[in-house]
């Protein structure tokens, strides 16, 4: 039998494939690809660059840098809960390898993006083309290898049939929970143009079941012994709580049962802050209330949590000599670190079998207490940063208090490098599962007005709050540009240091005054530091006309009261506003009872550093190995 073909170029039958494709999670069906954001150059214009033209049902979207475009991939994505993300498509060479970064964002936080480098001929005879970086022991790489690392499945596809055996790859990782992560195709663009005889059923509609697969039946049953059995049990909610709709679910499971919880950067909201169980931030950045659970659990549950160093604050966080661990994760991969009891499955279905399983069980009343006692100590502590009112420049704290509290219940907030994302950490009170979006598992400069972007595509409804601090705001903030364009408007807060605040204090700890983290003139050939003081002379830079240049309405504040009235006004703008604070670079939040592990140098000249050198043996040695 002879199947019925279409004739199509390998980029046309690529974009007509995306288009086609649905994802259904729990009877709700939804297209997988949202659009295609891009910059065209001679690696893609004639390949993917026709097939957009000709298939407008895939949105394309421009970009200004292709870093850019990932990141507001990624952020679409999360907001998304992992249920649709967008294409991105360079040209080859440095439009290609400017997206490696946005992919390890992506692969770093196990959310899906699909990457379309443009690549150098298949056909080499005119090779080295523009942007071809030549290799003398091969004619089969080019850059686009540089994208296999940060990618969950990369594939080069030379010829255009075989496009038919990659895509279902392509479609099996990014919308599976565990495996998911940058997609990345190199697609040599005399290759996109070629055409092959496709079978027509490839462009049929396909829907992808995301399945909330459950756990082995005895591991939930010796789970539920382990917690039955625990004196002080601790739950630490991580984003796969989020990413799997378990919200209401933990919240019945810790009404049921009594149990605190603790939560991760990218798993705050997972509880509403104000639930009496929810101690909040745990771990380097984490609070009084949660760091004090943690350090005396006995046994730990981790949800849909990686355990990076900021969780478990460099395996200092859990200090009871007999703790265990039960991890629930769709990963099996984070399931089994820290020698856990592993629950291989989806959050939300195995909460809820957990609670069927632990029918009449409560922690101890002692054990609770203690926990809302912390809970209402660290609100009030929240109270008090919310009322510092620093002179002459505002704190940050001051500032995010304010954000919190005059901005709507259902906005979003995104963060992801600097002292912010600490701050925030502990500070934000968070109102709903979206209401606090912090990349922070790459913690990528950069990410915030690009990040925003996807989440204003995502939930154009809503407002959103980009806390971005000067150094990432100098670093990437052209999609206010794309913001206007495309008329998603952002409001965004730029907290104008003059400089790095958070590795300024960083410095600071390790003995070395702040080095090379100000915006100021270098002084006798040198960078000042923070023992110059105020005897420097600061760069003349203008970010407020910047933000105008770039089209963005801007509101200049110079105390806290100009702030809060800014924000009223940014609400009702139509566009993009920027609004321009300068706070202080020191009146910071500071740590409660944590520790990061950053090395200071082991030998020094300057007694500052071999002091902290010292400190920071003392403070080594809690760190533990879970075995
Ligand atoms: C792309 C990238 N480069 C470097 C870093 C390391 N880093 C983390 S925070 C920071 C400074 C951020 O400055 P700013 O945005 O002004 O925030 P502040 O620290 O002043 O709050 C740097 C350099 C990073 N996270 N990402
Ligand atoms: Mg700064």
């Amino acid at each position: 039998m002879k199947t019925k073909t279409e004739r199509l170029t390998l980029a046309q039958a690529l974009v007509k494939f995306l288009i086609q494709q649905q994802v259904e999670r729990d009877g709700i069906q939804q297209r997988f690809f949202a659009g295609c954001f891009g910059i065209f150059g001679h690696g893609n214009v004639g390949g993917i660059g026709q097939a957009l033209q000709q298939y407008p049902a895939l949105r394309y979207y421009q970009t200004r840098n292709e870093q850019a475009m990932v990141h507001t991939a990624v952020a679409y994505a999360k907001m998304k809960n992992r249920l649709q993300t967008l294409v991105c498509t360079s040209s080859i060479g440095p439009g290609a390898t400017n997206m490696i970064t946005g992919a390890a964002v992506a692969t770093t936080n196990r959310l899906p993006v699909l990457l379309l480098p443009g690549d150098i001929f298949a056909r080499r005879n005119v090779a080295p083309v523009l942007q071809q970086l030549e290799s003398e022991h091969t004619q089969d790489i080019s850059v686009n290898d540089c994208f296999k690392p940060v990618s969950r499945y990369w594939d080069r596809v030379y010829r255009p049939d075989q496009l038919i055996t990659t895509l279902p790859e392509m479609m099996r990782v990014l919308t599976s929970p565990a495996e998911t992560g940058a997609v990345t195709l190199a697609l040599p663009q005399d290759a996109q143009t070629e055409a092959a005889d496709y079978p027509v059923e490839l462009f049929r509609e396909r829907t992808w079941r995301i399945p909330r697969n459950r756990a082995d039946a005895q591991a939930l049953a010796t789970a539920a012994d382990w917690i039955r059995g625990a004196q002080r049990p601790l739950i630490v909610a991580g984003g796969g709580v989020i990413y799997s709709d378990a919200t209401d679910a933990l919240k019945a499971l810790v009404d049921q049962t009594g149990i605190p919880v603790a939560e991760t950067m990218a798993g705050k909201g997972s509880l509403r802050f104000d639930h009496p169980l929810n101690l909040g931030a745990i771990g380097v950045t984490g609070n009084l209330a949660a760091n004090r659970a943690a350090r005396t659990a006995d046994l730990v549950i981790g949800i849909g949590t990686r355990y990076s160093d900021f969780t478990t604050a460099s395996k200092t966080a859990f200090q009871d000599p007999n703790v265990r661990f039960i991890n629930l994760n769709v990963a099996e991969f984070d399931a089994f670190k820290h020698y856990a009891l592993p629950l291989i499955a989806d959050a939300r279905v195995t909460i809820e079998e957990l609670q069927t399983l632990l029918a009449g069980y409560q922690t101890a009343a002692a054990h609770r207490d203690t926990c809302q006692r912390l809970h209402q100590e660290w609100e009030a502590e929240v109270d008090r940063i919310y009322a510092v009112r620093h002179q002459p420049l505002p704190s940050q704290g001051e500032l995010i208090g304010a954000v919190n509290e005059l901005s709507n219940p259902d906005a979003v907030m995104i963060n992801a490098a600097g002292s912010m994302p600490g701050d925030l950490h502990k500070c934000w009170r968070t109102r709903h599962p979206k209401n606090f979006h912090l990349e922070y598992g790459y913690s990528c400069m950069g990410y915030e007005i690009a990040g925003g972007l996807g989440i204003k595509m995502a939930a154009p409804e809503r407002d959103v709050y980009v806390m971005v601090g000067d150094g990432s705001y100098l670093m990437l903030s052209n999609e206010i540009v794309t913001s206007l364009q495309e008329n998603l408007k952002l409001i965004v807060v730029l907290m104008d240091n003059s400089g790095f605040n958070s590795i300024g204090g960083l410095s600071r700890s390790l003995g070395q005054h702040g080095f090379g983290t100000r915006y100021v003139y270098p002084k006798d050939n040198r960078l000042p530091g923070d023992e110059a003081g105020d005897q420097v002379q600061v760069l003349p830079v203008d970010l407020a006309m910047n933000a105008r240049s770039l089209g963005a309405e801007v509101i200049e504040c110079a105390s806290y009261a100009d702030f809060t009235a800014a924000l009223a006004r940014a609400q009702a703008a139509e566009r993009t506003v920027v609004i321009h604070i300068r706070n202080d670079r020191y009146a910071g939040i500071g740590g409660y009872d944590s520790w990061w592990d950053v090395p200071p140098a082991e030998v020094s000249e300057m007694d500052s550093v071999r002091e902290a050198r010292q400190a920071w043996a003392a403070k080594h040695g809690d760190e533990r190995y879970f075995a």
